[in-house]
């Protein structure tokens, strides 16, 4: 391979450094792409990678790869990545460039990732004059899912969306994306480009390193867009594919640049850096007491994990943590995670209750797990902290669970609920069961938050009591070194 820094190019016939040295999303495909034989995405991926090894910028490089045939680039090119939602990588690449001002990151979309689901983002991100590089890759068809008509496709085109042939008053004209972003006034550099045949890809491959050196010289938001071949979806030849973009799309299109104020334009300024989370409520001038709790007096950061099936109130015992968290003064976050069927799927929920305020409601590292069924312990146990405490709805530790490292306690939540004659209160038997074994809340907030989401008094005042129960069990089971400070 190339030592392309050392070089300062990569010869046309070589891998690009940029790229990894094989490709390991199949074992039995390691030295070539998932790319239909002709396709354009690869053509762009080559001449993406070259230059980022001309200018050597690949270790600060972040690729956004996008819902779309594209969306393994991430197998492919050596650089730090993000795949993104369908058409959001305009804001994800925003977010990341004012977080990393000294990354280099580009934004690879399709026409339907772009300028179907996603019009909005890059309209809004070109006229902010984002700082990042955008390649918009218009092959006038949505390629992955087989063929519906994009907003990109030419006029009379049949697609499977637009049988009949696309037509100007049914569907609408082919958008001109590079056209509506030049009416913006922030942009650097717009380029449109084709893949035609070898003539207009050289052109392609400079139009491409400019856009990313303009964002290496700190000037603003840069977009190329390439009319690129789809022989599969086209139901062509690649030469006949490549012919259709040189003696079609091209004239539909136009090829050229449409806007390069680089030489005039002066590099971005900083922006100017938020305000820390703690002085916001001074910066908007309101009262940050917001709920009147009284501030809390332990320093908690709880991260916990609640699993089970659906069904089983896990999603609620997570709600009702949050809620007593809130009312305890603590900042809360509470994020559900549903199977795919409501009920008797697997269903969890992330829980965070912390002195200082969350960043991300995503528990990672969870430092509680509440495994209201066997599956869910088997799956979770293995991911938490060191110094843990685990509660098991069950009265074993099912063979081959133990974790020496954490605390893992059994409570019979569901024969118990049973015993009570309301199998859905186990989860507050759990509950019960926590709070004894950590003393993490005082029972007020429980209560006022049980009060607040529970709507019959019938199944408050039977929570109130598989409370006190799961207490009880934890209590006769433990001894008092139990307690676990968190
Ligand atoms: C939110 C959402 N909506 C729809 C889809 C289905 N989907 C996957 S790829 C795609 C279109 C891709 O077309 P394009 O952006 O032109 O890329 P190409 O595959 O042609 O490279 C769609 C609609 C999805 N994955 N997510
Ligand atoms: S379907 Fe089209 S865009 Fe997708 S990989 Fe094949 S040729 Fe490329």
């Amino acid at each position: 391979m190339v030592d392309a820094k050392a070089v300062g190019y990569s010869p046309t016939h070589e891998r690009p450094g940029a790229f990894y040295d094989t490709f390991e999303r199949k074992s039995d495909l390691q030295q070539q792409t998932h790319y239909c034989p002709g396709c354009g995405h690869g053509i762009v991926h080559k001449l993406l990678a070259r230059a980022i090894d001309e200018l050597g910028i690949q270790d600060r490089t972040v690729l956004i790869s996008p819902v779309g045939c594209s969306v393994f680039a991430y197998y492919y090119f050596d650089v730090g990545n993000v795949q993104v939602a369908h058409g959001r990588a305009p804001a994800v690449a925003t977010a990341i460039k004012r977080s990393r001002p000294g990354s280099i990151v580009i934004g690879y979309q399709g026409d339907g990732d772009l300028a179907a689901i996603g019009t909005a983002e890059i309209v809004h991100a070109a006229n902010r004059g984002e700082g990042v590089t955008v390649i918009f890759v218009n092959n006038g068809i949505y390629g992955m899912t087989g063929g519906q008509m994009a907003p990109t496709t030419p006029l009379g085109k049949k697609t499977t969306t637009s049988p009949l042939g696309r037509d100007m008053f049914n569907e609408g004209a082919p958008i001109h994306v590079c056209e509506m972003l030049n009416s913006l006034d922030a942009p650097v550099f717009i380029e449109r480009v084709g893949l035609g045949n070898n003539q207009q890809i050289m052109q392609a491959a400079k139009g491409i390193r400019r856009a990313v050196e303009n964002q290496v010289k700190g000037l603003g938001f840069s977009f190329v867009e390439v009319l690129s071949p789809c022989p599969t979806i086209w139901k062509m030849q690649p030469v006949e594919a490549q012919r259709f973009v040189r003696d079609e799309m091209a004239g539909i299109f136009g090829i050229g640049n449409l806007r390069d104020q680089t030489p005039d334009a002066l590099a971005r300024p900083e922006l100017i850096p938020p305000p820390p989370l703690a002085d916001l409520p001074g910066v908007l001038d309101i009262d940050d007491g917001i709920h009147d709790a009284p501030h809390p007096a332990q320093q908690l950061d709880l991260r916990i994990k609640v699993a089970g099936f659906g069904g089983q109130g896990v999603l609620m015992l997570g709600e009702v943590l949050a809620e007593a968290g809130l009312e305890a003064g603590y900042e809360v976050s509470w994020l559900p995670s549903y199977g795919p069927e409501m009920r008797s799927g697997t269903s969890n929920c992330h829980v965070r209750l912390s002195h200082d305020p969350i960043d991300s409601p995503l528990v990672y590292l969870p430092n509680v797990l509440l495994a209201m069924n066997e599956p869910s312990l088997r799956k979770f146990l293995p991911g938490v902290e060191e110094g843990a405490i685990v509660l098991y709805n069950g009265s074993e530790v099912p063979p081959g669970c133990a974790r020496p490292d954490v605390r893992l306690l059994t409570v019979p939540a569901t024969r118990i609920a049973d015993e009570l004659g309301a199998a859905k209160v186990a989860n507050i038997v759990m509950l019960g069961a926590l709070l004894e074994a950590t003393a993490i809340l005082e029972e007020a907030p429980i209560r006022a938050a049980l009060h607040r989401l529970v709507k019959s008094q019938r199944y408050f005042d039977l929570d109130m009591v598989a409370l006190g129960c799961g207490r009880e069990v934890l209590r006769q089971s433990q001894s008092d070194d139990s307690l676990w400070a968190v």
